[in-house]
Formats: structure tokens, C-alpha cells, sequence
């Protein structure tokens, strides 16, 4: 992703071209008032619920290509990961009654949820993995988001080489969905520094960037626009669509 920008925009509709009629009838009806662009036709197509597909193992793809900035070099980092990120909490706080630093054995003791789906960068390639962790909205109850929160904001431990750091969000309505999950293993192991450990989460439903990996808190917020230049998450920073549904 160092590479050149996307037409984010135009890809997140792509794949929904087929349903020319259904388009046409979100920009012509009541729909299109509550929900802009994109985001109304994908709403509209897979239901505010709707579920992203999923594979069997035999569809697993062999390798798994790493997209992203480079993996914490910090000596804390390799140390806890040579450890079993016996150190590692993560943070739940912001906008929540119950603020939480959970560890991997309490996250590893809440319900696991195994899913094989697929990853759809905006580059345009896809793999196939098997993810496993815990619901993000398990997680979020256990905090008790407040009445005033609307986002949920994902800081990550790496950073690029200006020392920008890597963030992303969703609102509460896409943080529900029961396929978002925060990641614990991949392909029956657990997930490797590269590929985001100790805790990574994945959001089938959206494009890649929106699953942030090497995430360490969560802050619930009201709103994203204090944080880097106020887009929403380190890629729409620089030009990416905020919502990215597929
Ligand atoms: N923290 C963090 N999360 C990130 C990124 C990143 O650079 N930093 N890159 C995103 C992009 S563009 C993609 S396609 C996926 C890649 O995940 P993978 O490297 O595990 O395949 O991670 C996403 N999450
Ligand atoms: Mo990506």
C-alpha cells in the first residue's frame, strides 16, 4: 500500500454493478435520503446485517500476503512476542462505563467465533483465511459503551516512517456486525507478528484497510475528526472512502 492511491469509491461499488435496478431505486427512493452513495446500496443489497461469504477449508489460499506498514520493530514488542504477549493488554476506553485492559487468556476465555472468509485489499487481491477470535461487540459490551458514542476508533502499535500512527474506525452499527471480529489465531495458529499479533481485527464485509491489524486500544468517541487529519482512519487520511463496504 505504499504504492499509488485507488479509486476507493469506485471499487466499493464494483462488485454491486450487477444490481443496476436496485441502484437506481436507492437513488431515486426514500433511501437515498438516509444513507449517502455507496453505503445505501450496500445496506440495501446485504441488509444492514447482512453476512459476508464464507469458504470451506479446502478453499483456504496457501499463503497469506502481508499488506501494510512494517511490523513493531520495537525491542518491547519482539520481546512480549517472543512470550507469548504475556504483557500485551488490550484497551477498551473512551465513551464506556466499564473501561477494560484485557490480556490474551481473558480474551482467549470469551466465546470464540471461527470464520473463513475473504480479504479484499483495494489493490485489488483477495486471499482466503481462517480467522478466529472474539466478537467485537462481546468485546464492546463488556465496556458499556456510553449513550454519546457513536465510533469505535482502533489505534495500532505501528506507524509509518514519518511516525504517523496506523488507526482506523467504524460506527457502532458496523462494529455489531456478528462477523467482526478481533483475532486471536489464523489458519489454526496464532496470528503471526506480520500479520498483525497479538490481536488483529478482521471485517469481512469492507475492504482491507479497515482491518486493522496490531491493535492495542479501542476508544469509543463521538466523533473521529480530532484524530489525524479528522478522516476517519490512516488510509481515508490520505484519500481513501471512510466507508468501504464490498
Ligand atoms: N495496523 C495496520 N493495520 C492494517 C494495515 C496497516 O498498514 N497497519 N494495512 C491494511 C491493509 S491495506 C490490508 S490489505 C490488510 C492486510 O492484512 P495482512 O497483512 O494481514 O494481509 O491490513 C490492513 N490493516
Ligand atoms: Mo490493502
Amino acid at each position: 500500500m505504499k504504492r499509488k492511491l485507488f479509486v476507493a469509491s469506485s471499487l466499493s461499488v464494483l462488485g454491486l454493478t450487477g444490481c443496476g435496478s436496485v441502484g437506481n431505486a436507492i437513488t431515486e427512493g426514500p433511501m437515498h435520503k438516509v444513507l449517502p452513495g455507496a453505503e445505501a446500496v450496500s445496506h440495501a443489497l446485504i441488509g444492514t446485517h447482512g453476512l459476508a461469504r464464507t469458504y470451506a477449508d479446502s478453499e483456504v489460499s496457501s499463503e497469506y500476503r502481508i499488506d501494510s506498514l512494517a511490523t513493531p520493530a520495537d525491542s518491547a514488542y519482539a520481546q512480549d512476542a517472543r512470550n507469548g504477549f504475556r504483557s500485551f493488554r488490550l484497551v477498551v476506553d473512551g465513551l464506556v462505563d466499564r473501561p477494560q485492559r484485557l490480556d490474551i487468556n481473558t480474551l482467549r476465555g470469551m466465546p470464540l467465533q471461527t470464520q473463513i472468509t475473504r480479504h479484499d485489499c483495494v489493490e485489488g487481491w483477495s486471499v482466503i483465511g481462517k480467522w478466529r477470535g472474539v466478537r467485537l461487540s462481546d468485546v464492546l459490551a463488556r465496556a458499556q459503551p456510553k449513550i454519546g458514542a457513536r465510533y469505535v476508533v482502533f489505534h495500532c502499535l505501528d506507524h509509518d516512517e514519518q511516525g504517523t500512527q496506523y488507526y482506523e474506525s467504524l460506527d457502532l452499527h458496523q462494529a455489531a456486525h456478528p462477523q467482526a471480529l478481533l483475532c486471536l489465531d489464523l489458519n489454526d495458529r496464532p496470528v503471526a507478528p506480520d500479520h498483525g499479533a497479538p490481536v488483529r481485527l478482521r471485517v469481512p464485509t469492507q475492504l482491507g484497510y479497515k482491518s486493522a491489524k496490531w491493535v492495542s486500544r479501542i476508544e469509543l468517541a463521538s466523533t473521529y475528526s480530532a484524530l489525524g487529519t479528522g478522516k476517519g482512519g490512516y488510509w481515508e487520511d490520505q484519500g481513501y472512502e471512510w466507508f468501504a463496504g464490498i
